[in-house]
């Protein structure tokens, strides 16, 4: 296992040991909170949940994978000033991930960052016909408003965002359970698919996904994970806590369900300052689970 080191602005994601040629997963954080409206701190995020990465085990029990022999590279952290210069870096740097051929896994920073991503990898996807992109979103929020405090590239916009590149009905929430009446109006004609919480506990978390596994078929699919998905007694560490979520145990399960579809992953929306460090620790036991549970398949 790697040493925690001294200098905390030094610090990479635990056994991240590999260089970007070799790897076959890359850990980029994104510093990025330009529209976070409720609360401020979710740019710290990408220090705090790669701290909690060495709390871990390197031996994921549940999977039988030691992730200390995976290839995991962990870039760094972009902090941009402002959106165009978020839009740009990180277009590079997924331009450079994707190039090399590895899976890009994001740590936010605030939702808005998504749908960068979602753009240059559906690009790589069209190129490639019946391989249409989908997205699976775990959010509490539905964030389909066209814009936001007259700002169509907010965090609240983020789902609407994503349905203009792949496509309304290319895009499926999990977990919603918060909605303005004119963006679930909206969200409907134009064709959206979610599951909200209620009917994930209704139903059961295993016939959510079997309709997820439906709606994926066999294409592609990114996941993001907007940490608010989850419960707040599972993780309280978000910028806008809503109760009634999905468990750390169903978000778990879509992972598994997904893994050998997934291309991409981002968590999102944690907020250091709110946080008793579970949150942190929550997202970065799920990236490391999502690398085990990919490498077992
Ligand atoms: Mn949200």
């Amino acid at each position: 296992m790697t040493e925690f080191p001294d200098d905390p602005s030094k610090i990479l994601f635990a056994d991240a040991t590999s260089n970007l040629e070799e790897a076959d997963y890359v850990i980029l954080g994104v510093s990025y909170e330009g529209t976070a409206c409720h609360r401020k701190g979710t740019a710290e995020a990408p220090y705090t949940v790669r701290e909690e990465s060495y709390n871990f085990e390197t031996y994921r029990y549940r999977y039988e994978v030691d992730v200390e022999n995976v290839k995991i590279y962990d870039m760094g952290t972009q902090v941009p000033r402002d959106y165009p210069q978020l839009v740009t870096e990180l277009r590079r740097s997924l331009v450079e991930i994707l190039n090399n051929d590895s899976f890009p896994i994001i740590i936010g920073g605030e939702h808005s960052i998504s749908p960068i991503i979602v753009a240059e990898l559906h690009k790589r996807f069209s190129e490639r016909p019946g391989n249409d992109l989908k997205v699976v979103s775990i959010d509490a929020h539905l964030d389909f408003r066209d814009s936001f405090l007259g700002d169509r590239n907010s965090h609240a916009c983020s789902t609407r965002r994503i349905g203009d590149i792949v496509g309304y009905s290319s895009t499926l929430c999990v977990g919603v359970r918060s909605f303005e009446r004119k963006e679930m109006a909206e969200a409907k004609d134009l064709g959206l698919k979610w599951l909200d919480s209620f009917s994930v506990r209704e139903s059961g978390i295993e016939t959510c996904i079997r309709e997820i596994e439906r709606f994926i078929g066999d294409c592609p699919v990114y996941l993001t994970v907007d940490m608010d998905g989850i419960d707040p007694a599972f993780a309280p560490g978000v910028g806008t806590p809503e109760p009634f979520g999905l468990t750390h145990w169903d978000v778990l399960s879509i992972i598994e369900a997904l893994s050998p579809s997934l291309v991409g992953l981002d968590i999102v929306e944690i907020y250091p300052p709110y946080d008793n460090g579970n949150t942190s620790a929550l997202a970065s036991k799920l990236i490391g689970d999502m690398i085990a549970v990919r490498e077992r398949n």
